[in-house]
């Protein structure tokens, strides 16, 4: 079997696209199937095989031997793909340099940082079967201070990158969470060099490619459309109540 042997297990959120983001940078060849997480296809015993935490995104690929290997945890991929698939440095720096490790830092403040405490807030503005205050108010601040990190770092940034003088998977796995500030209920536009860096990254083709993976990205019209925000919001949050319960039987 030849490599890359891609297929990418993906839905249309900030997680999803940044792996179709950072093969459409690459330029490598994949395949990706939409798993529908509003019916919990996630949660499947297929899926958990591949993804035992039973979260999009995911991907298999297969090694050198011929044996397929599973990644899960969008971090995780993002590092396997700038390692086994990019010794241009498309979207990452050899390794031991010091962006190779600035890179680092911005991505686990992407998968520590910014995705949890965004999750939480999307979860206590949009998705809570109540409203409670210390809980909303406590993510969205979380949230903007983070973003507050982001653009002081920005202002400084020469080549208006993250880190170094080119796109990096810094960039990738943040843009998409950035791009749906507004559905945390944190404007964008408080974030002045933040804003400009999401503009940035907009323009170039692999973001518009990889963002309609692996349907199209409607994110930034639908913060704009209270009543279609709305239903959305309603309906996300009966799949995601009663994947709660599921999970909590376990
Ligand atoms: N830390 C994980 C988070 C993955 C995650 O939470 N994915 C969400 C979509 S963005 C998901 O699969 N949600 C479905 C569910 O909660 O069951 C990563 O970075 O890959």
């Amino acid at each position: 079997m030849s490599r890359p042997n891609i297929t990418l297990y993906t839905a249309q959120t900030p997680n999803g696209i940044k792996i179709s983001m950072a093969l459409e940078e690459l330029g490598i060849p994949y395949k990706f199937e939409k798993i529908d997480i509003a019916k919990n296809v996630q949660k499947e015993e297929w899926f958990l095989k591949i993804n035992p935490n039973g979260r999009i995104p995911a991907l298999t690929d297969t090694f050198e031997d011929g044996q397929t290997i599973n990644l899960f945890e969008s971090g995780s991929i993002l590092q396997y793909l700038a390692d086994q698939y990019d010794p241009e440095h498309k979207i990452s720096y050899p390794k031991g340099t010091r962006e190779y490790y600035e890179v680092n830092n911005w991505l686990f403040f992407q998968n520590a940082g910014v995705g949890p405490m965004q999750g939480q807030a999307n979860h206590f503005s949009r998705y809570a079967p109540e409203r409670i205050e210390y809980g909303v108010n406590r993510y969205v601040n979380e949230t903007r201070r983070l973003y507050g990190v982001l653009d002081k770092h920005l202002s400084q940034s020469k080549s208006g990158y993250l880190v170094g003088d080119h796109i990096s998977i810094a960039d990738i796995s943040l843009w998409g969470w950035v791009a749906a500030a507004g559905w945390a209920g944190v404007e964008i536009e408080e974030f002045p060099h933040l804003k400009a860096w999401e503009d940035f990254i907009a323009k170039r083709p692999g973001t518009e490619k990889g963002r309609h993976v692996p349907s199209p990205h409607t994110m930034k019209d639908l913060i704009k459309d209270k009543a279609a925000a709305d239903k959305l919001a309603a309906e996300s949050r009966a799949w995601i109540q009663q994947g709660m319960k599921e999970d909590s039987k376990k």
